[in-house]
């Protein structure tokens, strides 16, 4: 036999008569709640280094950096009181991570993080 089935979002609810009488409840509870998470990853930036130990330097320091939750997170939230709440997350991938860094490192911009540039960006890095 086939439930039919009220479909909010990602939530389904059953509606045979026990479960409706319980969504009924769940309505009145303000518990029908959906929520979504979306992963934000862009092109990592086109970079060279200069040498081995700027390259090094850079992911190092950029390693640092990660391992501290330096990740970015927005939240959205939509909620209409008693019938419905919406949740939408978006989180920063790795790349975002990256990017932030290279421009933060590459401090004349020319797309070439030299071992001087990849220095001082991982002297900023244990000092934050
Ligand atoms: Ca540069």
């Amino acid at each position: 036999m086939n439930d039919p089935i009220i479909r909010f979002g990602s939530v389904k609810i059953l509606c045979d008569p026990p479960t409706l009488v319980l969504t009924v409840a769940l309505l009145n509870a303000g518990c029908i709640s959906t929520e979504r998470t979306v992963y934000q990853e862009p092109e990592r930036v086109k970079v060279e280094f200069e040498n081995d130990a700027a390259g090094r330097l850079f992911y190092e320091a950029l390693s640092k950096l990660e391992s501290r939750h330096d990740r970015n997170e927005s939240r959205t939230s939509i909620s209409i009181p008693v019938v419905f709440e919406h949740k939408h997350r978006v989180v920063d991938g790795e790349n975002v991570a990256f990017n932030q860094a290279v421009r933060r490192c590459d401090t004349n911009g020319d797309g070439r993080i030299t071992e001087q540039e990849a220095r001082i960006f991982a002297e900023q890095a244990d000092r934050r």
